[in-house]
Parts: C-alpha cells; structure tokens; sequence
C-alpha cells in the first residue's frame, strides 16, 4: 500500500496489515480512490494542521464493505461504500448536532489524521461512509466522494439559482471538471478559468459556456464580466485553484451583490479584497468545507441518475507518486483515480 513515512518525503508502496474495524466501524474493501490535491497537500505539510505519520493517505475511496462492528446495522457486508475526507465526528456536538459536521471539534479525517483510501482495506466509521447504490461504477464514482461533495455544496452555499453565471476558477482540475458539470446539471451557466488548451477542450465539451485562459489572458477580470450577458460579472465565483492570486482577481469581477466562494486550499494564502469594493458592491465572501452526509447523498443521487460524467484516468496504486508529480506541475485534466490492486 502507498505509506507516508515522513512529510515532505515520497510515498513508499509496501504491504501493510490489515486493520479491524471498532464497535461502530466498517472495513472497505477500496477497490478505486481518487487522488485529491488535498493528498498532495498533506504530503507537503502545506496546511498549520499536522497529519499522523506514518500516514495512508487517499479520501476518495469507493469499495466493497468486508466486515463491521457489532453496533453497525444499517451498512451489510457486501454493500457498496466509499470513504470520503469526514471519516467520523462525535455526533454528539452543536455544530454535527445541526448537519454541520465538517465543523465537529474532534474529527476524524481520512488519509490526514487517519489511514485513508490509498490501500486495499480501509476503516471508516458506519456513521459516515457514503451510501454507494449498487448500479453505479466504483472507479467513475470515486471522485464523487470529494471533489463531487465539495463543489455541489460550494455551488448550495453560493446561492446562485438556475439561469445564473458562476464562475470556476481551477475548472479544468478535479474539483473543477465536477463543478462545470454540478452547475449545469443545477441549472447554472458555468464560465470556465484555468489554463492550457487540453483544459479548455475539456471545460468546453463538459457545458462550460465559455473559457478564460489565465495563462493568455491580458485581463482575466474584463473577460469574466464580458462573457455574462450585461456585462455585470457572475453571480458566484467558485474558487478551486491552488493560487492565491486569483482569490484577488474574485472581488474584481464578481457581479455586485454576487457571493465568492472560497474551497481551494493554496498554503499560507491570504484572501485580500477592497474593503471600498465590498461594500459599495455588496460583496458576499465566504468559505465551503467538503459536505454533510445529506450533501453527500445527494451529490450521489446526481452522479447516479447520469448527469455526471467527469473524465478520470485510472492507474496502478503503485503509480500514485507518478500522479502526484503531474499534479504537481498542474498537468492533469480531470481527475486520476487508483486502483488498489495493481
Ligand atoms: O472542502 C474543501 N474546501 C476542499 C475539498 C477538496 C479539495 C478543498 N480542496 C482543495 C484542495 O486541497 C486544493 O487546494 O481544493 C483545491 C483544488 O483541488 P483539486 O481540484 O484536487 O486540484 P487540481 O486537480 O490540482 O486542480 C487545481 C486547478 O487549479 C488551476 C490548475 O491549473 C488546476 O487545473 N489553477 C491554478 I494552480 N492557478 C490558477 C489560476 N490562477 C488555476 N486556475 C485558474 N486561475
Ligand atoms: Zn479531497
């Protein structure tokens, strides 16, 4: 399995044990995980958040549940699931009291600050581990488990409403191929920001209605605003680049009244806007983290009814550094996703 022995080094493929699940845990048989930024984050110690060590990464892990804790009823062996970045939360607290769990004090997260997906065997706690139907491909539906979750909540918290503009900024990433196809399937005109022509023909054959190239462009805010139909920018600006300057460039071209929301992760990043702008635009700025487990439900429930299709590529487990150094430079078009057993 791919082990991290130390941040900031290289991930090690070897045989592990096997863990056993807890009272209230089940063990997956991950057969795909999808390879997340946020994976590439935690090898690097970018965030003031520390990981276990050593450490299995992965948090994008669809399987085949194996075993279960004698207090699990509601998940059989046998059933598809998948383990997503909330391993587990108290359930006990205000905020996982409200369906606000990404908020719990004391959470369990996966291939962070605890074992994740990049294996074959995989603890997660019942509570949590998404609901996968039976129909659905476990390598096409790994990375509905963060990328997918995340950006279908960043596009709810934006309130943008159907037949308005919203911008992605990272739109030819993982997040971002989901987000282009999350906001049409709701309804929304996505624009797409990133850069390189292999982004584009993706971002365009996925509905994104139009293409700013932040390699190329002269002025990344005027060609936002000129692709919405008065001028006026975009009603959302979904934030998914690794890149603090386009956090920026967000207050500048968001419609007034528009809302920005931040998801992408950049290390030691600052989000800095006109305090004039904000307010005389009236400006809404704010951040998403991931999704409950009814967001979690339903970004399945659109992956399942066929209106997502982003494009992944599968390779071996022991391909994962491989992976990492093409996500490094900013070379992947989509997703990469694993596959356990080879
Ligand atoms: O819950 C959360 N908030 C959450 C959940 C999951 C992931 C946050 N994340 C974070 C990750 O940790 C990471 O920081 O979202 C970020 C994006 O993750 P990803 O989609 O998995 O990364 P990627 O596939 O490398 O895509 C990033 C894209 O950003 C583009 C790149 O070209 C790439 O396609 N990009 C960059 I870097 N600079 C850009 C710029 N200035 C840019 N696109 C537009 N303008
Ligand atoms: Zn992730």
């Amino acid at each position: 399995m791919s082990v991290l022995e130390k941040t900031g080094g290289n991930i090690v493929y070897k045989k592990i044990p096997v863990p056993k699940p807890g009272p209230d845990e089940v063990l997956i048989n991950i057969k795909y995980s999808g390879v997340c930024h946020t994976d590439l984050h935690a090898i690097k110690g970018d965030w003031p958040l520390d990981t276990k060590i050593p450490l299995v990464g992965g948090h994008e892990g669809a399987g085949v549940v194996v075993a279960r804790g004698e207090l699990v009823k509601d998940v059989q062996i046998g059933d598809y699931a998948g383990i997503k970045w909330l391993n587990g939360s108290c359930l006990q607290c205000s905020f996982c009291r409200t369906a606000n769990e990404p908020l719990c004090p004391t959470p369990d997260l996966s291939g962070y600050t605890v074992d994740g997906s990049f294996q074959q065997y995989c603890i997660g706690k019942a509570a949590h581990v998404a609901r996968i139907p039976k129909e659905c491909s476990l390598e096409a539906i790994a990375p509905i488990l963060c990328a997918g979750i995340t950006v279908y909540k960043g596009l709810k918290e934006s309130g943008a409403r159907a037949g308005e503009y919203v911008a992605i900024v990272g739109a030819g990433g993982g997040l971002g191929s989901m987000a282009v196809q999350y906001a049409r399937a709701m309804g929304l005109h996505p624009i797409a920001i990133d850069g390189g022509a292999e982004k584009e023909k993706m971002c365009k054959e996925l509905g994104a209605v139009a293409y700013v190239d932040f390699m190329t462009s002269k002025n990344i805010v005027e060609d936002v605003k000129k692709v919405t139909p008065e001028g006026y920018g975009p009603e959302a600006v979904i934030l998914l680049a690794v890149n603090e300057k386009p956090f920026q460039q967000a207050a500048e071209y968001v419609r007034p009244k528009g809302t920005i929301v931040c998801i992408g992760l950049p290390a030691n990043a600052f989000f800095r806007a006109s305090v004039f702008d904000t307010v005389t635009r009236m400006i809404n700025i704010k951040g998403s983290y991931v999704g409950n487990r009814q967001d979690t439900a339903e970004a399945i429930e659109f992956f399942r009814r066929g209106l997502i299709k982003a494009p992944y590529k599968v390779v071996g487990l022991s391909k994962l550094q491989e992976v990492f150094d093409l996500m490094e430079a900013g070379k992947i078009a989509g997703r990469y996703v694993v596959d356990t057993s080879c």
